[in-house]
């Protein structure tokens, strides 16, 4: 299997995220997509290859173009307010409602576009956000050109940014960017988000298509993160009316919890009959996770890749969330290995 990466995530470094009521150190850290490099070199996955530079257009298939123009500015204007600091940016106050939504200012249009206080701007956020779309966006079209399988390496992750919005550690969705990319290809895209935490942005972007199909397994949003989208009857709308799945889980789900999820998500995908399947591939399902509570064990991963190759599609992994650093390149790993062995 072939792997994209790009090394430009590592200028991607918040230094810490407001959480839990203060500053703690931020746990979306380069060494995560550094150390799953590392690991796929030791167990000799396949060719670690440099994405292509997509530009633009397909980001904008997505994402709102005044979205888009603020995060390229975002930490210049930041910098300029702040110019003593060194802090990277982080909102500190929302439009609630009854207010009106601003973006003339830096403050004011940081409220506007993010949804919390973990997903701070730093000076190689965009640079880094751009180099996971275009990563995604190789491995679209690797598998687009016949590859049985692809693993884009993305860091920035993206299932929690939305067309306009950022937040959950994602500025960019480079699971939505690459299936627009093959839809308007003429494929017919699944989505499926095994990241413990809801994807509300990729929900958000295809929750009105019956082009594009997304089933997301995650922790039950009444007691996890992203906390306002992600329950189980939220189904689509207008002509994308059932083709939205959430299978919302107990805090502390197992894989005998999990597995029964999986099939019942692998059966709406085997339904829907894609033409590619996109994973959103997120490890902080693992039991020693520091931020969750599910209770998947290292074993468990392999199994997951197994029952996703046997959808007998082409498959674009995309990485997503997991922090624990011990733990996440062998998982990850044991995941592509499990849909390779099958
Ligand atoms: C911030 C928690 C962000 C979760 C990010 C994540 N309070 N998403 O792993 O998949
Ligand atoms: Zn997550």
């Amino acid at each position: 299997m072939k792997t994209f990466y790009s090394p430009l995530h590592v200028e991607h470094a918040p230094k810490e995220e407001f959480e839990a009521g203060r500053l703690s150190p931020a746990v979306e850290v380069p060494e995560r997509a550094e150390r799953v490099r590392r690991r796929i070199e030791e167990r000799k996955l396949g060719p670690i290859l440099a994405p292509q530079e997509f530009g633009d257009e397909p980001i904008l298939r997505v994402h709102e173009p005044a979205f888009i123009q603020f995060m390229g500015g975002a930490y210049d204007q930041w910098r300029r307010r702040y110019p003593q600091d060194t802090a990277d940016a982080i909102p500190s106050a929302w439009p609630g409602r009854g207010m009106r939504p601003q973006h003339g200012d830096i403050e004011s249009a940081l409220g506007s576009y993010a949804f919390d206080t973990a997903t701070p701007i730093t000076r190689g956020t965009w640079s880094g956000a751009r180099a996971a779309a275009n990563v995604a966006l190789s491995a679209a079209q690797g598998v687009a050109e016949g590859e049985h399988a692809a693993f884009a390496l993305t860091r920035p992750p993206g299932h929690h940014a939305a067309a306009d919005v950022f937040g959950g550690y994602c500025y960019l969705n480079n699971v939505a960017i690459a299936a627009q990319w093959l839809s308007d290809r003429g494929m017919r895209p699944a989505i499926l988000d095994v990241d413990y935490h809801h994807g509300n942005g990729t929900q958000s972007i295809f929750y009105g298509r019956n082009d594009v199909l997304f089933v997301s397994i995650h922790a039950d949003p009444s007691f996890a993160f992203p906390h306002f989208l992600g329950f189980a009857n939220e189904r689509g709308e207008g002509a994308g009316e059932d083709f939205n799945l959430n299978l919302p889980l107990e805090r502390h789900a197992d894989w005998a919890v999990y597995s029964k999820a999986l099939a019942t998500a692998g059966n709406r995908i085997r339904e829907f009959s894609p033409d590619v399947l996109l994973v959103s591939l997120g490890l902080d399902t693992f039991e020693a996770d520091p931020i969750s509570h599910f209770r998947l064990k290292a074993e468990n991963y392999l199994r997951m890749g197994e029952v996703i190759a046997r959808l007998r599609k082409p498959t674009l992994f995309a990485f997503e969330g997991g922090y624990n650093l011990d733990a996440l390149a062998e998982i990850t790993v044991n995941v592509l290995e499990g849909f390779a062995i099958r």
